[in-house]
């Protein structure tokens, strides 16, 4: 069993798990405050994953959403068991499994998989990025006026970025899942994407998927994003890179 192979057959398997409670999700609870939930089927979907990778190498770390410890080292795993719970929960197709692999904080696998559309989205380091078996390449535009994107996380800043470029755009969409999100730009149905202070699990497997596929990345500095920390990113297609920097600029975007 190689690493990839083991993300792709896993994401598979917790996905006709979480299909069967899609929409009637059991044992919802609040984490921090009310708008943040978990099911028993995050927990579940966590623990199928990290028991298969736990088999074939039992020595690699594991970092994942719903753990209460942070296993780092140099062989890092990186998992959302569910990306999108909230959308889970109602009953919404934007959900997906998110699993990475990086070594010596290098992003070698990522795998983002969703199971009601079955998409699978995977990419490996200087191989390409597929979706299901074509290989994505970002096509660039070059007209911002024609960009369709989306910008997700903290309601304050969604709230002003939509203000502010509602009128420079085709339109803006918010799915509700940062990893798919992500993907939609490497797949090109999104032209660029922005997700302010994201999660270690809900990027590192996109990164690698965008970045595989030809898209630029950086975070609200213009730098390359820090993955182990809570960051900010743009996910964009490159000839509107600096535009959509700007216009975050503008509304204060911070980290
Ligand atoms: P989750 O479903 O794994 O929690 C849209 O809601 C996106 O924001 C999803 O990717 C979701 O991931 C993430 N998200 C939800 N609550 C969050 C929070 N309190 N902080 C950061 N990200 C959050
Ligand atoms: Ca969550
Ligand atoms: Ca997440
Ligand atoms: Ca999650």
């Amino acid at each position: 069993m190689n690493r990839l192979n083991l993300a792709v057959e896993i994401s598979k398997t917790v996905g006709f798990y979480l299909m069967q409670f899609f929409g009637k999700a059991k044992n919802i609870e609040e984490k921090e405050n009310f708008q943040d939930l978990v099911t028993e089927h995050d927990k579940k979907a966590q623990e199928m994953i990290i028991q298969e990778i736990k088999k074939y190498f039992p020595d690699d770390n594991i970092l994942a959403e719903e753990n209460n410890t942070k296993d780092m080292g140099e062989n890092q795993w990186v998992i959302d068991p569910i990306d999108g719970t909230l959308n889970y929960i109602h009953g919404l197709p934007n959900f997906c499994i998110s699993i990475a692999y990086y070594e010596n904080k290098s992003p070698l696998i990522g795998v983002v998989y969703n199971p009601f559309t079955e998409e699978m989205f995977l990419a490996m380091k200087n191989q390409g990025a597929y979706l299901n078996h074509s290989k994505l390449e970002i096509k660039d535009i070059n007209d911002l006026k024609f960009s369709i994107g989306s910008v997700g996380f903290s309601r304050k800043f969604t709230g002003k970025f939509i203000e502010k470029v509602e009128n420079k755009v085709q339109r803006i969409r918010i799915l509700g899942s940062a990893a798919l999100s992500a993907c939609y730009v490497a797949a090109n149905k999104f032209d660029f994407f922005i997700a302010k202070r994201a999660n270690p699990w809900d990027i590192a497997a996109a990164y690698l998927i965008v970045k595989e596929a030809g898209g630029e990345i950086i975070n609200f500095q213009g730098n390359t994003p820090k993955i182990f920390e809570r960051e900010s990113y743009i996910f964009s297609k490159p000839s509107i890179l600096e535009d959509i920097k700007n216009i975050t600029n503008e509304i204060g975007g911070g980290v």
